[in-house]
């Protein structure tokens, strides 16, 4: 199945971080060729507002919203043309809009850093990257009406143990119906061998989301929130193939590069090489 490109230069931040060039970067080092994939061009996703909205804690709530309804849009227009949309950030904020487009019953892996389980008041900044999977899962500001993803639907891996007390505090709000494969049990039970086990353990739809945080920062350093203890570059293709060569898999996003802390373009280039080594039949 082809992939459809599709940029969401979403910054939950509304300061117009790097996360916003991302999705310009990764083209520019060639995803779309390496992957054979087609353009589907620009959804209207951007934050420009960095005031936290009252009611719900997050900054920029009716910009995040209409983005996620465009998200939204976006991917069901790809998935009906019989494609599978490859979603380029901006942050973790642009899952909301894919699961709000996706058909209940859809699986989530989600490799990242972190879990973004922070909701509104507590969120040291109120960013939507900090709590789109407590809002997902209907633990976080009910944007929606509904929650998007079952719980246990969800797995979470590659993430690092807690360092701090705030990092402890969302550890604890984590739904337990969530299954967590953390980067040291990951590293300990092998990436691809963990990797097969996700991607056979049932045939739900599954959409794939890479946070490249997930990876070491010595490995990749373009990142806001970098967080030591992750994957190399190795690690991360040998636990992406088997995930993205599941005939489950509908689609993939990736965020978070900050392509201002990348100037001369080579961490972009070392993820596509990533991507293309991952996603190419
Ligand atoms: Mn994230």
């Amino acid at each position: 199945m082809r992939w459809t490109v599709l940029d969401a230069p979403l910054d939950s931040s509304g300061r117009g971080r790097g996360e916003e060039r991302g999705a310009r970067a990764l083209r520019a080092a060639g995803l779309l060729r390496r992957l054979g994939a087609r353009d589907g061009g620009e959804v209207p996703a951007r934050i420009d507002d960095p005031r936290r909205d009252p009611a719900t804690g997050l900054i920029g709530a009716d910009q995040v919203r209409a983005a996620s309804r465009a998200i939204a849009d976006a991917v069901r227009a790809v998935r009906s043309g019989g494609d599978r949309p490859l979603l380029l950030g901006g942050d973790c904020t642009i899952l909301l809009g894919v699961f709000l487009g996706l058909p209940a019953g859809t699986t989530l892996w989600f490799l990242d850093g972190h879990v973004d389980f922070f909701d509104g008041s507590t969120s040291a900044t109120g960013e939507g990257a900090d709590m789109e999977l407590s809002v997902l899962t209907g633990h976080g500001p009910d944007l929606f009406g509904r929650a998007l993803v079952d719980p246990a639907l969800v797995r979470v891996i590659g993430h690092r143990p807690p360092r701090d007390d705030e990092a402890r505090r969302e550890a604890d709000r984590v739904d337990p119906r969530i299954d967590q494969v953390p980067a040291a049990l990951l590293r300990r039970r092998g990436f691809a061998a963990v990797a097969r086990e996700l991607a056979t353990e049932d045939d739900t739809p599954a959409w794939l989301h890479l946070d490249v945080d997930v990876l070491d920062p010595g490995a990749l350093p373009a990142v806001t929130y970098p967080e030591p203890g992750g994957p190399d570059g190795d690690e991360l293709l040998a636990l992406l193939g088997p995930l993205a060569s599941a005939d489950r898999l509908i689609g993939m996003s990736v965020a978070d590069l900050d392509a201002d802390a990348d100037p001369d373009g080579r961490h972009a280039r070392r993820l596509v090489e990533l991507l293309a080594a991952a996603l190419s039949p």
